[in-house]
């Protein structure tokens, strides 16, 4: 007995000693358990109705992280970083506190009341009580009786509302209905014309207004569930060619290592993505952290019911609390391995979402590389060339009607690809049309079914993108193309375009409207050249430009500044992630990358930021309803003079 227990002592200290996370690690069942356990150990727990609005890892320095991922455990002891949980909540309904917890320490090392403008994302149990208020209001029941409609056929949506210039602000939300009767999809019958406003922390309906009535838009050719007799498609394409493995949260994959984390707010997090170089014969940093920061989803429909539609869903909602369990074979293939993401409910309990990531090697039928030659001297024909294999690590995110498909490509070649779907079901709005010929008015969008208009709207996508190119000292390059008169060369060409790189110096610089004029944007490493004396560097090939076409003192535009430019590049700060300020909910502006970049600092040699937003301008049309093909959007960050030679041989 004895023996067998000193056996089973060690073995437990020692996987204790070897399970420490890695620092960039989110936050495990155990630790959020335990950091809502030392919060309510606190003077805090006293308070009733504590909500928590925020948990996830505070990040280490990233210095300390650096030392800790560079130190090799074979050799020396990882260097010791403390774990720590920054927390936000709320209470008495109107506090909101920002905590440290330090989860080694087992208490809270930092505690502040946030006094400025805008609110953290709704808990999910206030949105869920929010949506149930107008149910039991006399005024909204007598509304659904007069329309004829079974109040126990309708389904309320909160929606957060924005900010329109008001001096003081509560949390609030506005519930808009919608009526089963008959179809799954509830999007597409909307009980046109009534207005709910919510005070959340008092969680009473505030305002009421019952403005007009729209026909019902009927139920016929709603649905969008496929039959049961689709046949799946066959697990043949089960095939690992390269093979991969996870240790945790590090994925290491062909020349690729990175590390695969989640959070509530921005869902899927790419960190200390390394190459490994073949010639160099060690693994080179690309990029230290990737996410999406923000989104914006704002309706072009300025009448009093649909005038406030103009979402933060990153901020507001959270990309990671609305992430979907992904399902074997229809969101990701076969061969497909998956990760659960954890993240703390209302009451700071443990929230599992299983199946949260999925990673898997993509044989897209694709070319890598490619080269027919008959000019040698063997006189034999040469064909050369390699099916492209790259790796795939995938989330969905299901915010209200729209679904996000988030996708995060390596490949070989050291390129990473970026991409975003876009599907699930448009917002629609009822009106009395039948055919296009009876609208005499505006309507502010496209006729997609008999009484249903599909409203007009953006989707823009920030990303956040710490590119370390070998190391923190990198400078943003402008590679702008210009067209130069070929006179003097005796030859009877007029024109010819030339490079001209632009390192810029400070944040100013860097505010870039994509698609004015052709330039190559780059993120090199000023310090480190090739054999040949190029700078090492990455390229950004960006998306389809996309530009915000609200004027600039509309509120909505005034929150989202960024949107005026798709890339900026500002000084690295650990505090600065979150594009539209970190308290998304009602904020006035007053925070987030626009202003950051006021500040003009230095950029040129130092540890930067690249920030690219993508996203479409969406005029809906038939074929998006009942539910929507998906539309794709994305970028690449691309090798430039990073490798000696192409990889890929
Ligand atoms: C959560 O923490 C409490 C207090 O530390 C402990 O009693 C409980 O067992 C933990 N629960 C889980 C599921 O880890
Ligand atoms: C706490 O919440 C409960 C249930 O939601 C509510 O009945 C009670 O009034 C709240 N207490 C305080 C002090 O807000
Ligand atoms: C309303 O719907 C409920 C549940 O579907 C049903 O039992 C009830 O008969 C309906 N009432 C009317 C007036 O249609
Ligand atoms: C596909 O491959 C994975 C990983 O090797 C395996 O776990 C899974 O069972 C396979 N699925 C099928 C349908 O063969
Ligand atoms: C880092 O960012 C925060 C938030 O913008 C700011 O308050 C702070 O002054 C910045 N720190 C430095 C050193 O610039
Ligand atoms: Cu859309």
């Amino acid at each position: 007995m004895i023996p067998q227990c000193l056996i089973l002592a060690f073995f437990l200290r020692f996987s204790f000693i070897n399970s420490l996370p890695h620092p960039l690690d989110p936050l495990s069942p155990a630790e959020i358990n335990k950091t809502r356990h030392i919060v309510h150990e606190s003077y805090l727990g006293a308070i009733p109705n504590l909500t928590y609005h925020f948990v996830d890892v505070e990040e280490p320095d990233k210095n300390n992280v650096l030392n800790w991922l560079s130190s090799n455990s074979n050799t020396k002891e990882k260097p010791f970083i403390p774990r720590q949980a920054k927390v936000v909540v709320r209470a008495k309904g109107d506090e909101t506190h920002e905590l440290v917890v330090d989860l080694t320490k087992g208490s809270i090392v930092s505690d502040k009341i946030y006094t400025g403008h805008g609110y953290p994302p709704m808990t999910f149990s206030e949105l869920f009580r929010a949506s149930k208020l107008p149910l039991k209001y006399p005024k909204f029941q007598e509304s659904i009786t007069k329309r004829g409609l079974n109040l126990s056929e309708v389904s309320c949506v909160p929606l957060t509302v924005g900010w329109y210039g008001e001096k003081s602000t509560r949390r609030a939300l506005k519930v808009v209905s919608y009526y089963r009767g008959g179809s799954v999809n509830v999007w597409a019958r909307p009980i046109e014309g009534i207005t709910v406003l919510v005070d959340v922390d008092s969680m009473k309906i505030t305002m009421y207004n019952d403005r007009y009535r729209a026909p019902m838009p009927k139920a016929e050719g709603t649905n969008y569930q496929s039959s049961s007799s689709k046949k799946k498609t066959s697990a043949s394409c089960n095939v690992s060619d390269i093979g991969f493995t996870i240790k945790d949260h590090e994925v290491k994959w062909a020349n690729w290592a990175f590390h695969v984390g989640f959070n509530a707010r921005a869902g899927l997090i790419i960190s200390a993505a390394s190459i490994f170089d073949a010639r160099k014969n060690k693994y080179r940093r690309v990029l230290y952290g990737g996410h999406v920061s923000e989104t914006f989803v704002p309706y072009m429909d300025p009448t009093e019911e649909w005038y406030f539609k103009t979402f933060l869903d990153a901020g507001e909602f959270g990309f990671g609390r609305a992430a979907d369990s992904l399902k074997p074979e229809v969101d990701c293939p076969g061969n497909a391995v998956y990760m659960d993401g954890y993240m703390a409910g209302p009451k700071g309990e443990v929230q599992q979402v299983p199946r949260a990531i999925c990673i898997f090697e993509r044989r897209s039928g694709n070319v890598a590389w490619r080269h027919f030659e008959i000019n040698n001297p063997t006189k034999k024909v040469i064909r050369e060339g390699e099916p492209e294999i790259t790796l795939v690590v995938r989330m969905v995110s299901t915010v209200g009607n729209y679904d996000y498909v988030l996708d995060w490509e390596f490949s070989r070649s050291g390129s990473i690809k970026v991409g975003v779907d876009l599907t699930g079901v448009l917002q629609m709005k009822a009106v009395p049309y039948t055919h296009n010929s009876q609208i005499k008015e505006r309507v502010f969008g496209t006729l997609v079914s008999e009484n249903t208009i599909a409203n007009n709207h953006d989707h823009y996508i920030t990303y956040y993108l710490d590119l370390d190119i070998d190391d923190n000292h990198n400078s943003f390059i402008n590679a702008k193309m210009q067209r130069a008169r070929a006179t003097g060369f005796g030859t009877p060409r007029k024109s010819y375009w030339t490079v001209v790189r632009e390192s810029a110096k400070r944040e100013a610089e860097a505010r870039i409207q994509l698609g004015l004029e052709p330039a190559d944007l780059l993120i090199v490493n000023p310090n480190i050249r090739t054999r040949l004396g190029n700078q090492v560097g990455y390229r950004l090939i960006g998306a389809q430009p996309v530009t915000s076409l609200l004027s600039d003192d509309d509120y909505p535009e005034r929150r989202v500044s960024y949107t005026k430019y798709q890339v900026w590049v500002t000084a690295y700060n650990k505090s600065e992630r979150w594009a539209g300020g970190f308290y998304a909910d009602r904020s006035h502006g007053d925070d987030g990358l626009a202003i950051w970049s006021q500040r003009n600092r230095e950029i040129e040699n130092r540890d930067i930021v690249l920030w690219h937003t993508i996203g479409i301008h969406h005029i809906p049309y038939q074929e998006d309803f009942p539910a929507m093909p998906a539309v794709h959007g994305g970028f690449e960050l691309r090798p430039a003079n990073f490798f000696e030679s192409c990889p890929l041989l």
